[in-house]
């Protein structure tokens, strides 16, 4: 598989499994799970190149840990903009964490808090450099804010460990962020 096969078959993957399961002719359940057959069958519909062992060899190696597995079931890991509800994990969470996005954010999420915005929850990062990486999606010189987890989860808001280096929780209120 090349490169740039690779790399639309990844981001395939994840667009049905977060944001298109109806147009990918796939179901997720309330957890986001589907069956792995069936992913297959809708990514060889989408494209003559592919097949099982190419989705298994993009969604193995992914650096972010994107994708998931229960036996042969396979959901996203964060991400999504459909209704899902993925449980808690129970892995301990950082005292501080990162986020990353355009500085002309800034002044509305300082008013705000960070806000899940089109997906269904927010995503924070565990190092600056993932954050940044983040961010460089929004602006080519991002900001980074800090997130005062042991805060939140000391107040009782839920922070959950989710694929490699991503945290998800409900929204971050002002009052936990600072400019780094
Ligand atoms: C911003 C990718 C104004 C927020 C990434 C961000 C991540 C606000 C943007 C994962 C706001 C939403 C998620 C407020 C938040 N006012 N702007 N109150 N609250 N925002 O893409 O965190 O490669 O939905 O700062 O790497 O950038 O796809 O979220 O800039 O891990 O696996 O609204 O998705 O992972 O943008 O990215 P996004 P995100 P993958």
């Amino acid at each position: 598989l090349s490169g740039d096969r690779r790399r639309r078959l990844s981001k395939y993957l994840s667009g049905a499994l977060r944001h298109f399961p109806d147009d990918a002719g796939i179901e997720l359940d309330d957890s986001g799970w589907t069956d792995f057959e069936e992913l297959v069958a809708a990514v060889e519909r989408k494209y003559d190149w592919a097949d099982e062992r190419a989705v298994e060899a993009v969604v193995a190696t992914d650096p972010k840990g994107r994708f998931e597995f229960d036996g042969r079931r396979i959901r996203a890991a964060y991400g999504h903009s459909v209704d899902v509800d993925l449980e808690s994990g129970d892995t301990p969470v950082p005292d501080t964490l990162y986020h990353g996005t355009a500085p002309r954010h800034l002044d509305s999420i300082f008013e705000e808090g960070l806000r899940s915005m089109s997906r269904q929850q927010a995503h924070l990062s565990g190092t600056v450099e993932s954050a940044r990486e983040v961010g460089s999606r929004h602006a080519d010189e991002p900001a980074i804010i800090e997130v005062d987890a042991a805060a939140m989860l000391a107040d009782g808001h839920e922070i959950t460990d989710r694929g490699t280096d991503v945290y998800t929780t409900d929204r971050v209120p002002p009052a936990y962020l600072r400019r780094r």
